[in-house]
């Protein structure tokens, strides 16, 4: 591991004081642990980052799958933090792909000299408080060490892959991949019977290009998804240079949202529109293409009416895009729309009517085992040359409890989180002194755009460092009663919603044995930003400060 760039010579004198040998770890360097490391350093910190890849990017450098793409406009989906950065970078399409993604962040990384601080190919494997020391000890897979005085987890709500765990895939003469951790290399399915294992983002994004390519492809769906077309297509100049002049207050709008997203959602719930009304605002949405679906009526994730009205116009255009009604059929969801994430795409329900392609309903019929040359759902055997899996994450907990995690008396993260996690914020946990979380479980995240949710973590947890650091109680805690508190909000708020009514990722039913509870908090980013300024306009609330 390259630790070097820890050994020099002020931090050997730090650690001869007894001194922590930096001010910060960061782990991770997606878009959080990149901004966090910024951020840091320009408030003087010492800062090293630990990166599991050999690249930054944290989602973009992992998910390289055919058609891979982000659902969000690439104008909302970059760093406003600094001007010169989102007026010089030019974005060339309505969605960023992977691809160019990666190219911006690996530009963000160069633009702000962010590597020499990052160490790449270095998984980190324990977190332990020293309580004598007031430091985190920071332990490496390759057997490293560091001690920090803050511990910042910039993992990612979904770079915790769901392993595929079916009987015989060690025995499978094939090649398989799992979407979230793709091969650089170009893989070709040219000449090949394909199977894809799911059908969220990841498989609704893929399907199409891969079906395109293979002989044959079988679509190997539990669930069917909601999903909206894309209408992806190059930005138009005038429009982007529009944005550029206006970036300052499209982006202070969107902090107002519940989304932090720039479409504008409907205010209007549907009971109090007419039918006629509701269909134009469903069929404008729909042209339009886009996540902008989730702001058809004010009550979409509330009521079971309105999103009844919603679910039954996506049904019909379903029908009317795929031939075989059967597979029609199939392929319309019956459950809540939005409840699971709304996917995007780009050719989806087409792609079925093509001769190559072919769709089984695993959900009365598990797949029971791979097999030596395919693979056997429902006692029927499906000869494949290649299997991709897309069957997603260990969704938001999964990422902070694969390391392993023990904070104040030794307590363990995953023994506290046994029956579900419990935060403040969704930024600090009771117990675990100076270990922040960007983006964590009962934050709003993944449910709001996700790079100003980000921002808006990133800054707030070094503000709360250097609020720390001015008053010279380095120590920082959340208490029980703070996190209780906020726990009660969240649940309460989840409660009113239609999340809990769905299995999906959100509330950890895609992976067995996950306690299930909704993760990410559903009150909105506005509300959440609010309650956030609330807690530091009141000398941070909710945290003991000590000289530790
Ligand atoms: O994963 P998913 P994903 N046997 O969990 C099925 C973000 N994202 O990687 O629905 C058979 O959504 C599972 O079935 P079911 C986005 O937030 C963003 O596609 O649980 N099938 C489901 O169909 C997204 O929501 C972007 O019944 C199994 C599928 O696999 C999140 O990542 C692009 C199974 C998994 O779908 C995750 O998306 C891609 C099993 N044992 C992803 N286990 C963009 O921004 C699971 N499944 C563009």
């Amino acid at each position: 591991m390259g630790t070097s760039a820890t050994r020099d010579t002020a931090e050997n004198r730090r650690r001869t004081n007894g001194a922590p040998d930096v001010d910060a770890v960061v782990v991770g360097a997606g878009f959080a642990g990149l901004y966090m490391l910024h951020r840091l350093r320009g408030m003087g910190l010492s800062v090293q980052v630990f990166e599991r890849g050999s690249g930054v990017g944290g989602t973009w450098y992992w998910n390289r799958y055919p058609g891979a793409r982000c659902d969000s406009d690439s104008v909302e989906y970059s760093y406003q933090f600094s001007d010169e950065l989102q007026q010089e970078w030019r974005w060339t399409e309505r969605y960023p792909g992977q691809p160019e993604i990666l190219r911006y962040l690996e530009h963000v990384a160069d633009r702000f000299d962010l590597r020499r601080d990052i160490h790449f190919e270095t998984t980190v494997a324990e977190a332990v408080f020293d309580e004598a020391a007031g430091c985190w000890r920071i332990a490496t897979e390759d057997g490293a060490n560091l001690s920090a005085t803050y511990c910042i987890m910039a993992t990612g709500c979904l770079s915790a892959v769901n392993r595929p765990a079916f009987d015989g895939l060690d025995r499978f003469e094939g090649a398989w991949y799992h979407t979230g951790a793709w091969p650089h290399e170009t893989v070709s399915f040219a000449g090949q019977r394909v199977g894809v294992v799911g059908t969220g983002s990841s498989a609704i994004q893929s399907i199409p290009l891969i079906a395109a390519e293979a002989q044959h492809l079988t679509v190997f769906q539990r669930q069917p998804n909601y999903t909206i077309p894309a209408r992806n297509g190059p930005l138009d100049e005038a429009e982007y240079a529009a944005v550029r002049a206006n970036y300052g207050e499209l982006r202070r709008r969107a902090k107002r949202t519940a989304t932090g997203s720039w479409w504008h959602p409907n205010p209007t719930a549907a009971a109090e529109m007419s039918a006629e009304e509701r269909e134009g605002e469903m069929e404008a949405r729909w042209q339009r293409g886009g996540l902008s679906f989730y702001g058809v009526f004010d009550d979409l994730l509330a009521n079971g009416e309105a999103n009844g009205i919603a679910t039954e116009f996506i049904r019909g255009k379903i029908r009317t895009q795929v031939r075989d009604p059967e597979v029609a059929d199939l392929l319309s969801p019956h459950s809540y729309m939005g409840c699971k994430r709304i996917c995007l795409d780009t050719d989806y329900y087409e792609t079925f009517n093509r001769p190559n392609v072919s769709l089984v309903d695993i959900s009365d019929a598990p797949i029971e085992e791979i097999t030596r040359t395919g693979l056997r759902a429902g006692g029927k055997e499906y000869e494949l040359d290649t299997i991709v899996f897309a069957i997603g994450f260990d969704a938001m907990t999964g990422p902070l409890l694969r390391v392993d995690i023990r904070g104040a008396g030794g307590r363990s993260l995953r023994e506290k989180w046994a029956d579900g996690p419990r935060t403040y914020l969704g930024v600090a946990i009771e117990g675990f002194p100076n270990l922040f979380t960007v983006t964590g479980p009962t934050s709003p995240s993944v449910l709001t755009s996700m790079v100003p949710t980000i921002e808006q973590h990133v800054e707030w947890i070094s503000d709360c460092i250097a609020h720390a650091r001015a008053c010279d109680r380095p120590r920082i805690e959340a208490t029980r009663a703070a996190e209780d508190a906020w726990m009660e909000h969240h649940e309460e708020v989840a409660a009113e919603t239609l999340f809990p009514s769905c299995n999906s990722w959100y509330v950890g039913a895609n992976v067995p044995g996950k306690p299930r509870t909704v993760t990410p908090y559903t009150g909105g980013f506005a509300t959440y930003i609010e309650k956030c300024d609330a807690v530091v306009a009141n000398g941070y609330e909710g945290f003991s400060l000590t000289t530790g």
